[in-house]
């Protein structure tokens, strides 16, 4: 195996032995490789077949979900993988005898059957790829990918950036994979989706181009959460100001984690008058702000902290669990029999709720498990205050902006993305406690666990840590930062007093990443490290031209990005 997807990866390097440092399995991350290369093959007859003026909406579901499904923390299925590759490779093989039909010629195999790369009769050479041809049985799977992971791109700069592309691409696909569960799409991010990735079978591609394409990932992000965005707020709602219970109560209850609110939605109708509870783990907690989930009188309020600490947590909830997409830490033996997966989630041995094909999920076997359960063990109590997203904080505009006026706020500080479980990330508890006090915290994912409990006090009302949601709703920082530009007639969004302290974790805070940067802020302080496929060059090349920088310790960084 090789993966270098995600923060952790081993020494700032890679995953390379038997096992990565999330858990994976080497054999997991191989058939992701392998998946990931047949999706290159399907990519590259998809745009043929559009360009031919053809709908692919099978390739265009199955790429959003193998994105999706390859992401850190998601699924450690092999079997999952093995099965997806063959319906992968079905779906390609359908697509190319479509789109040879359509134009009536075969040519493409001239250039297949004497594998050379080079075109002939016309054949688009991005057709004669080893990914736009393959095929195999299982038991060719491991050697077959030993040639065609990340590593087998000899340039380490064009490695870099196909890595930064497909990452982007993994994070665009979870949040495009979201809205579609509610019955939102856009079809320009799946045709975008097929053209980066059929161009990275490209063997003549160049840094320039695959640079441009990475930025097109960007703009294509702030599409992919902007739909996301009206997709939550269209069906729940627009998030409002909520406080949030951190304790517990006296009944059984079910703990949902993961991002998918249609699953919270179908989870509160089932266990509606049943005394069971449903409390929130990690990056369900802005689940609470929506207005359409206020009405669950069972809807009981936020259980623990962030995804890693999900051991000790689940162990003490007592009661089942659901995970509705990452991120999923491989269980303990003493509780994994309470643990369910769905969606694109899975790991060996977890029970999985399936969606029948009207999507509907049924959770009796949770319900029903969670009647024979304890009710939570209480691990705090007290309540913490979220629900700013851009439509709630446009309605304390004028306060917002007598307060900057006054000189009461001088600056805010976007602290949004993951948490992780590197002992390193105490940095933004301590960040966040060093702050000045005439500061807000603008924050949105599961990073806010490392100050969300702090009690960092308001500043006139207004909260200094102002949380949007969860990791999509980045968005909605940015769009309250474009708002605010608006209202002090600013040329340069970077002319406001805001500067960006992120961090990150997996591949969804690739994609935001890529989406700040198009829509033109800079200077943004990504860590605790920098991602470890960033080439020394493409690292430089961010650096030069946005500004990116990575943190160093809590009073350096104080002066450098508050003065
Ligand atoms: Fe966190 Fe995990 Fe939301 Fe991520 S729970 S780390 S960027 O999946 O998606 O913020
Ligand atoms: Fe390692 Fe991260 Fe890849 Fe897991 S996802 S194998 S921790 S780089």
């Amino acid at each position: 195996m090789f993966c270098y997807q995600c923060q952790e990866a081993m020494q700032g390097k890679g995953c390379a032995l038997a096992k990565g440092v999330c858990g994976k399995q080497d054999t997991t991350a191989d058939l992701q490789d392998l998946l990931t290369h047949t999706l290159k093959g399907i990519g590259a007859w998809a745009t043929e077949a559009r360009n031919l003026g053809l709908a692919t909406p099978d390739a265009d579901r199955f790429v959003v979900e193998s994105l999706f499904a390859s992401i850190t923390n998601a699924n450690f299925d092999d079997e999952w993988f093995i099965n997806a590759i063959k319906e992968g490779l079905a779906i390609r093989t359908k697509l190319r005898d479509v789109v040879r039909s359509k134009r009536g010629s075969r040519e493409d195999v001239s250039c297949a059957e004497t594998g050379s790369q080079t075109p002939r009769g016309g054949e688009k050479p991005i057709l004669c790829t080893d990914a736009a041809l393959w095929s195999a049985v299982p038991q060719d799977f491991a050697s077959k990918a030993k040639t065609i992971g990340f590593l087998a791109v000899q340039n380490e700069d064009i490695r870099s950036l196909i890595a930064l592309l497909i990452f982007g691409l993994r994070g665009m696909a979870a949040y495009t994979h979201h809205a579609m569960v509610l019955g939102y799409t856009d079809d320009t991010i799946f045709a975008f989706m097929h053209k980066a990735l059929a161009a990275t079978t490209d063997p003549a591609i160049t840094v320039d181009q695959l640079t441009a394409l990475v930025l097109e990932c960007g703009t294509m992000g702030v599409t992919a959460m902007a739909l996301l965005d009206k997709a939550n707020t269209s069906t729940y709602g627009e998030p409002e100001i909520t406080t949030v219970d951190i304790g517990v109560r006296n009944n059984p209850g079910i703990l949902i984690s993961g991002h998918d609110l249609k699953d919270l939605e179908m989870l509160l109708e089932q266990t509606k008058d049943l005394g069971i509870d449903i409390y929130t783990h990690s990056e369900m907690l802005p689940a609470h702000y929506y207005p359409a989930f206020k009405k669950y009188s069972h809807f009981a309020g936020n259980y623990g902290n962030a995804w890693w600490k999900q051991r000790e947590e689940f162990e003490k909830f007592n009661g089942p669990i659901l995970m509705t997409t990452n991120c999923l830490v491989p269980p303990a033996d003493s509780y994994k029999d309470r643990v369910y997966t769905t969606g694109i989630v899975s790991y060996p041995g977890l029970k999985h709720i399936d969606a029948n094909t009207n999507g509907y999920k049924d959770f009796t076997p949770i319900i029903e498990a969670a009647k024979r359960c304890l009710p939570p063990t209480q691990l705090e109590t007290g309540s913490i205050t979220g629900g700013f997203a851009h439509g709630q904080v446009m309605k304390l505009a004028d306060k917002i902006v007598d307060a900057i006026k006054s000189g009461k706020i001088k600056k805010f500080v976007v602290m949004a993305g993951c948490d992780g479980r590197m002992a390193s990330r105490k940095y933004y508890e301590e960040f966040a406690l060093a702050l000045p006090k005439d500061t807000v915290i603008l924050t949105a994912g599961c990073a806010k666990y490392r100050y969300n409990k702090l009690n960092l006090g308001d500043i006139d009302g207004i909260p200094r840590v102002l949380d949007a949601g969860q990791c999509n709703d980045s968005y909605s920082l940015a769009v309250t930062a474009l708002k605010l530009k608006e209202v002090f007639a600013l040329a340069d969004v970077n002319d406001l007093p805001l500067v960006f302290n992120i961090a990150w974790y997996e591949q969804k805070a690739v994609l935001v990443l890529l989406a700040l940067l198009a829509l033109g802020f800079k200077n943004i302080h990504i860590g605790p490290t920098l991602p470890a496929f960033l080439s020394p060059a493409i690292a430089n090349v961010l650096i030069k031209t946005f500004g990116l920088g990575t943190i160093s310790n809590v009073q350096n960084d104080i002066t450098q990005m508050i003065g």
